[in-house]
């Protein structure tokens, strides 16, 4: 536990040290202290001037978003940089690290601002459905002008300190050690203060407003923009940014705090907090705290198709080695130009460096002989989804490797366990289910096999962060999390298809509800085909009573796969990835209902919503009382990092306590009497309704 705010005081200057250990959030007590340090400084004759600095890894990253939804506890944020900023002493405050949020903004209302040259700073609240609350959207824009601090609060990106200090958020980047130059420069403040200067409080400055047309005509490109906004904090950030050239500052503060409690009220915020703090609950496994994770230095990848091109150029940005394996040269070859673009797009956008992609390179090894194989700590496969296909590289993975070497497939839903038989060495084995692209999809499901060793899953845990993922575990059945409940919500979709509904109305509902594609959009993209050799595969143990709707069958017997074809779902003319309707989709749809005596009735969107939302939420359920998923939230994150499910709805099982598990329950066991099996209740909802309990009290 850190020691919340020392106070030291050298030649002169009160140095004023942030200690909350890990990233320096500002919770209450932090809060108290430093308002405490702040008076003292004042009043400490010995004292001419103050530098606020932070321990550990970074400058505060911002309020302490756990006190969230609790009763707020003084000294509130915005009291604070008030007091700073009040204080007649000049107060520099010296960043490194990531200052974000709460953090930037009591460096705002320092008087100067020195960081560290790697140092970023950020106003991310927009990312949990709120604004900055504490001065953020009045002092920022005083010293950067609009479109900057626009940029910086609509998308909660952060700024490099270059470019920090380009906009004027920062007077100075330390050529040489940060809190010396900060208290060198403190001290000359402090005599300038004492021969009758006075510090410079960032609400007096102007030079931001300086153009008020060209302010006010960013305002208006952003605004018209946000027109149609789901989240509520975007078009308030506008307001407030507007209103720092407009009305006084206090007026200004009046309106951000009205505006900040009112988004912080959202149920958006809610589930934007919720999904941050899910993706850090995840990585939380038993097998962690159990057994420590293997040395992961040298990693093999079979496959140099789209899939391993992307899990290899993953692996080299982490800073592994590499060793890449295809059966042919002419493969190989592919592969290797696979990672080659991946990189060059890397360089295009900024994200990487030639002479970064160049030492990448260096590490990887491209062959076509397994064998070479021998060394590496874990191997992965991300060969053609076949299980033929499959066992076979497991069974040479299991000849060429090392003891204790870990075997891994990206499968994304086979059985891991039949593939682990098929090897001496069933503990060794784990899946490392990737999302395509793998470069840029953050989740991965970790899916544990029966007789997989802890210390391998813990591995794999760690590979994965390693690699910047957000890792999920996941048990062996049929399409693990999130594939087991896309299969659920396609049936139900399919199921109004043939009821009724045509799959524009569908996958219009769908976007409405906040996905960016409807689901047969997806099928289009992903390819009819895939699915439907699933189904083929499925079919001779498919359950006669369930009902079973043909029309993606027939769409793909007529040869109607989807983009790749020019026509699936919907018609793609010329090649064009957006489609259009299709009237002779609807012909075919019109007929199987005939053929299958059903006489369509119209859905509402609403209707289309909601039977596809509970369909994901009972098969969550399942999932959950299974055992399959450690918790609601791991269900979520799957969903939301994997599927695309809007991020400000906060995942199918946070919507379902929204909604309430009872009116749930009881829809659920109704449509289950009218319309069979499918909707029969999963008897986790039961037992936890039975317990008074909710799904987030599974989340632990
Ligand atoms: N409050 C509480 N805990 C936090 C936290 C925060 N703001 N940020 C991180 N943590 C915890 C996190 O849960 C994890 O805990 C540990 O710190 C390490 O974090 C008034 C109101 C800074 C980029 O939105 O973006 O200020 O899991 O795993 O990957 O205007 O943390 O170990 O128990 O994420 O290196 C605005 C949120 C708040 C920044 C570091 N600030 N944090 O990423 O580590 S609102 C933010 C992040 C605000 C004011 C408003 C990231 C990071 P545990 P981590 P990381």
């Amino acid at each position: 536990m850190g020691k919340l705010v020392t106070y030291e005081v050298r030649e002169g200057v009160a140095v004023l040290t942030i200690d909350n250990p890990p990233v320096n959030a500002l919770g209450a007590a932090l809060r108290r202290k430093l308002m405490r340090r702040i008076a003292r400084a004042e009043g400490d004759e010995a004292v001419r001037a103050t530098v606020i600095r932070a321990a550990g890894r970074t400058f505060p990253v911002g309020a302490d978003v756990r006190e969230f939804g609790q009763p707020p506890k003084a000294p509130l944020l915005p009291e604070l940089c008030d007091r700073i900023e009040a204080a007649q002493k000049p107060v520099v405050v010296a960043i490194h690290g990531t200052a974000l949020g709460g953090g930037l903004e009591i460096a705002l209302a320092g008087h100067y601002r020195i960081a560290d040259s790697g140092a970023r700073l950020g106003l991310p609240e927009v990312l949990l459905g709120i604004l900055p609350g504490a001065g953020g959207t009045q002092r920022t824009p005083r010293l950067t002008g609009a479109d900057p601090a626009l940029e910086m609060m609509l998308s909660g990106r952060p700024v490099s300190a270059q470019r920090a200090l380009e906009i004027g958020l920062i007077d100075r980047i330390a050529e040489g050690e940060l809190t010396e130059e900060a208290i060198a420069w403190a001290r000359e403040l402090g005599e300038a203060v004492e021969a009758g200067a006075t510090p410079r409080r960032s609400r007096d400055q102007r030079a931001g407003l300086a153009d008020p047309d060209a302010y006010l005509r960013a305002i208006a490109e952003r605004r018209k923009a946000l027109q149609g906004s789901r989240l509520p904090a975007p078009p308030r950030i506008v307001d407030c940014v507007e209103a720092a050239l407009l009305v006084p500052f206090e007026t200004g503060l009046a309106m951000e705090r009205a505006a900040f409690e009112e988004c912080l009220a959202s149920d958006e915020a809610a589930a934007l907090r919720h999904a941050f703090f899910a993706e850090r609950l995840v990585a939380k496994v038993p097998e962690l705290a159990r057994a420590e994770p293997r040395e992961v230095a040298r990693l093999g990848v079979v496959g140099a198709g789209l899939m391993g091109a992307g899990i290899a150029t993953v692996c080299l940005a982490a800073g592994l080695e590499v060793t890449l394996v295809e059966r042919d040269e002419a493969a190989l070859a592919a592969g290797l130009e696979r990672i080659e673009k991946l990189h060059a797009r890397a360089v295009e956008k900024g994200r990487a460096r030639p002479e970064q992609v160049a030492e990448r390179m260096a590490r990887l090894r491209p062959v076509t002989d397994m064998e070479a194989l021998g060394e590496v700590d874990l191997a992965i496969e991300a060969v053609f989804e076949d299980e033929q296909a499959k066992r076979a590289v497991f069974a040479g993975l299991d000849r060429v490797l090392r003891p204790g070497a870990i075997l891994a497939t990206n499968t994304s839903y086979l059985d891991i366990d039949a593939l682990a038989a098929a090897t001496s060495r069933p503990e060794d084995v784990i899946g490392l289910h990737f999302f395509s692209p793998a470069h840029v999809m953050k989740l991965v499901e970790v899916v544990v096999g029966a007789r997989s060793d802890e210390a391998v899953t813990a591995t794999a845990f760690a590979l994965a962060r390693r690699l910047g993922k957000v890792p999920v575990r996941a048990g062996v059945c049929d399409g693990f999390i999130g594939n087991r409940i896309l299969t659920a919500y396609r049936q139900v979709a399919d199921f109004m298809l043939e009821d009724g509904a045509s799959p524009y109305e569908i996958d219009a509902a769908m976007r409405d509800y906040g996905f960016a594609l409807g689901p047969y959009q997806v099928a289009d993209m992903a390819g009819l085909d895939i699915a439907w050799a699933r189904r083929k595969r499925l079919a001779a143990s498919r359950d006669p009573a369930e009902r079973y709707v043909r029309i993606a069958d027939l769409l793909c017997e007529a040869g109607r796969f989807g983009q790749k074809t020019g026509a699936g779902y919907y018609r793609y003319e010329g090649g064009s990835r957006h489609g259009a309707p299709d009237p002779e989709v609807l012909a075919l749809i019109d007929a199987e209902r005939a053929e299958r005596g059903i006489r369509p009735r119209p859905f509402s969107p609403e209707e289309i919503q909601r039977r596809c939302l509970e369909a994901m939420i009972n098969e969550g359920a399942r999932i959950l009382g299974e055992g399959i998923a450690l918790r609601p939230a791991d269900i979520d994150v799957v969903m939301l990092l994997g599927y695309g499910f809007p991020r400000w709805r906060g995942g199918p099982m946070f919507e379902a306590d929204r909604i309430g598990l009872l009116p749930l329950h009881a829809e659920l066991a109704r449509r289950a009497r009218e319309e069979g099996d499918f909707w029969r209740p999963a008897p986790l909802l039961e037992e936890l309704l039975a317990d008074g309990r909710r799904l987030r009290d599974l989340n632990g």
